[in-house]
C-alpha cells in the first residue's frame, strides 16, 4: 500500500464520508450515518487488504465484500467509485433515482462490484457465510496450490444484522464449520433507528456470543487505522475459526449535531448540518461529490499494487492449471456451472416406477449429482425425509468439505440466506430442502434469490394436509399461494416420474432465477397418459394428459391432484361425463406460453375445474368466473391420509360428485 502522509488519509478518508453525505443529500432520502462511521474501518480494509481488480469485478481471485447493512450503500458505492470500479460520479449523484444503478438498497446485478443484494438486515451475514462455504467447499475440491485457495469473504455488520435471528443462525453455522475465511467487521456504533442499542440489545455479551459460537473475536477503535489494519491481519492469520471484529464506531462521524445519534442513521444531514459537518472535517462546501486530486491519485496507486497482486495470482493459477488440467476442468465445470443440455432426457431415461414424489426427487437428485458437478444439495435437517442427499456423495463439515451434502441444522433461514450466497459467488448449483411449512422460516431469503436473479433449486416436501398425522401445524395449505406470489420463481408441482424429471432438470438449466421444487410425502398412482411422452410438451409447464375428442369439461391439476382427477374422469365417464385431464405441474412456465398453446391445452369453450390440495387462489385466472376451484380453504387435521382426503373432500367420488353437480347447474 503506499504510505500517504496523516493529512492525506483524513482526506480520503473524508472523501468517502462526503460523497455519501452528499449522495443523500441530493437524493433527500438515505441513509448518511453508517457511511460516515464506517468510512475508516472500509478504507483500510479496500487499501490494506481486500484484493480486487475495478477491470475484472468477478475475478475467481478477489476477496468476496459483503455490506450487510444495506442501508448504508452509498459507502459501497463511494469505495466502487474510487476504487476504480464502473461506478461513475454520475452514479453517485443518481443515488436512489428512477432506474440507476445506485438504488437505495445494492442490488447484485446492477453495479459491478456489488457481490450481493442487502437491506433486509442479517442477510448479508448469512450470504457471507454462503461465500466462505463455497469457498471452503471449491477449495477442497480443487486441492493444495488451487486458484480459489486464499481469498478472503468479509463482511461489514451493524447492530441491526447482529439483532437478526438469521444473523446468530448463520454464525452458529460458520462456527460449527471452522469457516475462517470469514471475517465480519462489525460497526459496532450502539445506535439504531429507534436510538440507543441499550433500548433494545443491551442484555447480551456480543463478544462472548461470537465467541461461544466458536469464533475469533477482538476489538478495536473504529478510529484506529494501524488497530484496525493489526486486527484485520491477526483475522486473516486465524485460519481455523471465522473472525468477528467490533469496530468501536461514531454514526455520523464529523456532524457537529448528529454525530453518535440516531438523527444521522436514516435521514439527510440536511443542508446546514451538511455545511456544518464540511466545515467541523475542514472540508470545503463546494463542489458536491468532490473528490480531491491527490485523493484520485492515491487510489490510483492502490489500484496499481492491485493490479500486481492480481498478476501474482496470475501467473500462479496458470502454472497450476498447466500442472493439473483434469482439477482445471473441475473448476471450469464450476465457473459455468455446467449442466448437459440433454439433461432432461438423460433423467427421463429408465424412469423409476411411481412413488412419492419426494422419493422420485432423490433418485434425479443421485443422477444429477452425476451430471452437474456443481450441483451440491442440503437440507435443516431432514435428509431423511426431503430424501435429497447424494448418497456416498459424503457430508461436509468442519475441515472436511468437499462432500456434496450440507448439514444446515434445523437453521431455516440461515440455511437459505447461506444457500444465496453459494449462488451469488456463482460457483455451486445449490439445493436446500425442509417440509414446506417451513417455507414460512425462509421466505426473505426466496425473495431476494427471486430478486437477485439467482440460480438456486428450494425444495419442499410434505407439501400437503396428506403428509397426515402431524396435523396443521406441519400442513401446507396457503404455501404454494405464497410461492407463487413472488414474482421470478419457477414453482414446480410434479406429478409423476416423468414430471419429477422435467422439473429437475428445468430447476438446474434455468438461468435467471430460482426454482422451487414442491414434493409429497405420500406415495401417488401412476398417471396415464393419452399417447407417449411428450418432454417439450411437459417443459411448458401445462399440458393434456388425456383429451378424448368428445370432452366437455377440463379438469385441471397439480401434482398429487392428478392421479386424483384421473380417478375422478374415469368415475364421471362411467356416468356419461367425459372430460379431459391437464396437468399443470408449473403454473409460471404455463403463463410464458404463447396464447395458442395455452388455449389448445385449456380451451376457452370449455368449462374447467382446477383441483389442487391448497388455496388455489392463483386458478380462478384460469378457470374463469363459471369455473371451479377443489382446493383447501381451511387449515388441516390431524389424521392418517385416508381419513383426510374422505373429511376434506378429496377421493375420486366425492371429486367426481364435486364436478357433476356444478356441471349440472351450468346453462
Ligand atoms: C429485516 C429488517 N428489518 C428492519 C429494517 C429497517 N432498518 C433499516 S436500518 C435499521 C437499523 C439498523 O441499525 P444498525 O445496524 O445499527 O445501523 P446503523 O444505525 O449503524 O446505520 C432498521 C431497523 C431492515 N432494513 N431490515
Amino acid at each position: 500500500m503506499p504510505s500517504p502522509n496523516r493529512e492525506l488519509l483524513e482526506k480520503a478518508v473524508n472523501t468517502i464520508r462526503m460523497l455519501a453525505a452528499d449522495g443523500v443529500q441530493k437524493a433527500n432520502s438515505g441513509h448518511p450515518g453508517m457511511p460516515m462511521g464506517a468510512a475508516d474501518m472500509a478504507f483500510v480494509l479496500w487499501t490494506r487488504h481486500l484484493r480486487f481488480d475495478p477491470q475484472e469485478p468477478r475475478w475467481l481471485g478477489r476477496d468476496r465484500f459483503i455490506l450487510s447493512g444495506g442501508h448504508g450503500s452509498m459507502l459501497l458505492y463511494s469505495l466502487l467509485h474510487l476504487a476504480g470500479f464502473d461506478c461513475t460520479l454520475e452514479d453517485l449523484r443518481s443515488f436512489r433515482q428512477l432506474h440507476s444503478r445506485t438504488p437505495g438498497h445494492p442490488e447484485f446485478g446492477l453495479l459491478p462490484g456489488v457481490e450481493c443484494t442487502t437491506g433486509p438486515l442479517g442477510q448479508g451475514v448469512g450470504n457471507a457465510v454462503g461465500f466462505a462455504l463455497g469457498q471452503a467447499m471449491l477449495s477442497a475440491k480443487l486441492g493444495p496450490g488451487n486458484p480459489v485457495e486464499d481469498h478472503f469473504v468479509y463482511a461489514t455488520c451493524g447492530d441491526g444484522d447482529l439483532m437478526e435471528g438469521v444473523a446468530s443462525e448463520a454464525a452458529s453455522f460458520a462456527g460449527h464449520n471452522k469457516l475462517g475465511r470469514l471475517i465480519c467487521l462489525y460497526d459496532d456504533n450502539g445506535i439504531t433507528i429507534d436510538g440507543k442499542t441499550t433500548l433494545s440489545f443491551s442484555g447480551e455479551d456480543v463478544t462472548k456470543r461470537f465467541e461461544a459460537y466458536g469464533w475469533h473475536v477482538q476489538a478495536v477503535d473504529g478510529r484506529d487505522h494501524d488497530g484496525i489494519d493489526r486486527a484485520i491481519a491477526a483475522a486473516k492469520a486465524e485460519l481455523a475459526r471465522p473472525s468477528l471484529i467490533r469496530v468501536k464506531t461514531v454514526i455520523g462521524f464529523g456532524s457537529p449535531r448528529k454525530a453518535g445519534t440516531s438523527a444521522a442513521h436514516g435521514a439527510p444531514l440536511g443542508e446546514e448540518e451538511l455545511a456544518a459537518t464540511k466545515r467541523a472535517l475542514g472540508w470545503p462546501e463546494t463542489p458536491r461529490f468532490l473528490v480531491p486530486d491527490d485523493v484520485r491519485a492515491f487510489w490510483a496507486e492502490v489500484q496499481k499494487e492491485k493490479a500486481l497482486q492480481k498478476q501474482d495470482w496470475a501467473a500462479r493459477a496458470e502454472g497450476w492449471r498447466r500442472e493439473h488440467p483434469e482439477q482445471a476442468r473441475i473448476l471450469d465445470a464450476h465457473v459455468q456451472r455446467t449442466v448437459p443440455e440433454d439433461l432432461a432426457a438423460r433423467l427421463l431415461a429408465d424412469l423409476p416406477a411411481p412413488d412419492s414424489t419426494r422419493k422420485l426427487g432423490g433418485a434425479m437428485v443421485q443422477k444429477i449429482a452425476a451430471l452437474v458437478p456443481s450441483f451440491v444439495t442440503g437440507s435443516a435437517d431432514l435428509f431423511e425425509s426431503n430424501n435429497n442427499d447424494v448418497k456416498g456423495g459424503g457430508a461436509v463439515g468442519p475441515g472436511n468439505y468437499a462432500g456434496r451434502n450440507v448439514f444446515y441444522g434445523v437453521r431455516e433461514h440461515a440455511m437459505g440466506s447461506i444457500a444465496n450466497g453459494l449462488a451469488y459467488d456463482g460457483l455451486f448449483l445449490p439445493a436446500v430442502a425442509t417440509f414446506m411449512q417451513f417455507l414460512d422460516y425462509m421466505r426473505a431469503p426466496v425473495r431476494l434469490a427471486a430478486l437477485s436473479r439467482l440460480e438456486i433449486a428450494f425444495l419442499y416436501t410434505h407439501d400437503s394436509i396428506f403428509l397426515g398425522e402431524d396435523g396443521p401445524t406441519h400442513q401446507p395449505v396457503e404455501h404454494l399461494t405464497t410461492l407463487r406470489a413472488v414474482p421470478n420463481v419457477e414453482v414446480w408441482r410434479p406429478a409423476d416420474p416423468a414430471e419429477v424429471a422435467v422439473a429437475w432438470a428445468s430447476a438446474m438449466q434455468r438461468r435467471g432465477g430460482p426454482t422451487s421444487l414442491v414434493l409429497t410425502r405420500q406415495k401417488l398412482p401412476a398417471v396415464k397418459r393419452d399417447g407417449p411422452l411428450d418432454p417439450e410438451a411437459l417443459a411448458r409447464g401445462g399440458y393434456a394428459v388425456s383429451s378424448p375428442a368428445k370432452a366437455s369439461f377440463t379438469i385441471l391439476a397439480t401434482g398429487s391432484e392428478v392421479p386424483l382427477g384421473q380417478a375422478a374422469l374415469e368415475l364421471l365417464a362411467q356416468r356419461g361425463r367425459v372430460g379431459r385431464l391437464v396437468s399443470v405441474p408449473c403454473l409460471e412456465r404455463f403463463l410464458a406460453q404463447p396464447q395458442g398453446w395455452r388455449d389448445a391445452v385449456l380451451p376457452p369453450a370449455l368449462p374447467t375445474v382446477a383441483i389442487e390440495a391448497a388455496r388455489g387462489l392463483e386458478w380462478w385466472r384460469l378457470v374463469g368466473r363459471e369455473g371451479l376451484v377443489i382446493g383447501i380453504d381451511r387449515f388441516g387435521e390431524s389424521a392418517p391420509e385416508k381419513a383426510l382426503s374422505e373429511a376434506f373432500g378429496f377421493t375420486p367420488a366425492k371429486v367426481a360428485e364435486r364436478i357433476e353437480s356444478w356441471l349440472a347447474g351450468m346453462r
